[in-house]
């Protein structure tokens, strides 16, 4: 529980990130930005080169912490989030998956119930046991200001890779699956939510102090396949976890769900939601801050090309959203050639924001 500690007539107060979660506004609001550790910063690069391949770098603690504390280096954001990916966990539980240089991931894809049933967690903790090292590291590497997420894929966006096998697919395969063989299909949106109950509890135990839920691809389905496959699994993983760590605040961003939004965040339970660049700020105010903190949503496209056009949406942001419990953030993840000192320029300002 994130609370008030005395020490010897010195108030440390708790971190902005965890008080904005747990309702409060805070003038400026807290920081951090999706993908704020990657290939925009040449420090990043520098490493990347260096190894084989990028899951060897989500496998190295060495180099995962290292990663994970460049951008807090930089900018001193007021969260880091661990280095990892979404995609360990089908990894995890068997199934091939390979990231190609300058290429997205590569999985062989999952096509009928017996390639399924070949995928277990008996593994798991065996193959998660570095990244859950790398946030031992990292929980002790966190100043009293800075917050440490964790994070995993919703049930949802990983079935899409496991089943589609790469990324940038129309998703055709995976709706169709779940349209025609409901009961198959629900058997790996049950096995990924025990694993990512189990590996969400790791990482808590290890020192995550909120996780987020990436749910990148929820904004594909329909409104029955979204309160079936979005937003039931989302609710378990959420119930599940708060019985046994009911201080830790769970984000969820189940992007591009329009007005599937405010369903989503009156019936999974999370703490807070995730916006993406598509959500009118007004609306969002009004209908999904009185739920609880909001987070989000400047467009990464906006942050790459700067200028005025930056500051204004930076302001605007600020003055539609900041009056309540939020976070600022961006839309989706920073894109590779986001210049970083346009990453600098949107720091100071929130920074310096006066309410
Ligand atoms: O080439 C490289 O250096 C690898 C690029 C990269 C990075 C930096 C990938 C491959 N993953 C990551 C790290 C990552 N992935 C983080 C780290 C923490 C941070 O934000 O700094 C996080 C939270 C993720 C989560 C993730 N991975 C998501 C959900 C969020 C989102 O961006 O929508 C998804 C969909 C993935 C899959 C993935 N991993 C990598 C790529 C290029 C992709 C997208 C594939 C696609 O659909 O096109």
């Amino acid at each position: 529980m994130p609370s008030n500690c005395s020490t010897e007539g010195e108030t440390i107060l708790p971190k902005t990130l965890l008080r904005v979660l747990s309702g409060e506004t805070v003038v400026p609001p807290p920081i951090w930005l999706m993908r704020q550790a990657g290939r925009y910063l040449p420090e990043y690069r520098a490493i990347r080169v260096k190894t084989a391949n990028f899951l060897e770098m989500v496998y190295t603690p060495d180099i995962a912490v290292e990663v994970t504390l460049q951008p807090l280096r930089r900018y001193g954001m007021d969260a880091a989030i661990l280095f990892s990916d979404i995609l360990v966990i089908p990894d995890a539980l068997g199934q091939r998956v390979a990231f190609q240089q300058g290429e997205g991931p590569v999985l062989e894809p999952l096509r009928s119930v017996a390639d399924i049933d070949r995928l277990s967690c008996d593994r798991l903790h065996e193959h998660l046991a570095p990244v859950y090292e790398t946030v031992r590291r990292l929980a002790k590497a966190m100043d009293n200001k800075t917050a440490l997420i964790g994070f995993a894929g919703a049930p949802w966006t990983v079935a899409v890779y496991m089943v589609e096998g790469r990324g940038g697919t129309d998703h055709t395969t995976i709706r169709r699956w779940a349209y025609r063989d409901p009961a198959g299909f629900g058997r790996l949106i049950e096995l990924l939510i025990e694993a990512t109950v189990a590996y969400l509890s790791h990482q808590i135990e290890a020192g995550a102090e909120v996780v987020q839920l990436f749910d990148t691809w929820a904004g594909v389905l329909s409104e029955q396949q979204f309160h079936q496959w979005c937003i039931a699994p989302t609710k378990a993983i959420v119930e599940r976890l708060r019985r046994n760590y009911p201080a830790v605040p769970v984000i969820g961003f189940p992007r591009s769900a329009g007005a599937l939004y405010a369903d989503y965040f009156g019936n999974t339970g999370v703490s807070a939601i995730g916006l993406d660049t598509g959500v009118p700020l007004s609306w969002a105010a009004k209908v999904l801050q009185s739920h609880g903190a909001v987070q989000g949503n400047l467009d990464n496209q906006l942050l790459a090309t700067g200028g005025e056009a930056l500051d204004q949406a930076i302001d605007r942001l600020l003055a539609t959203l900041g009056q309540g419990p939020f976070v600022f953030n961006l839309g989706h993840g920073i894109v590779p050639d986001t210049p970083p000192e346009h990453v600098a320029r949107l720091v100071e300002r929130v920074r310096t924001w006066k309410g």
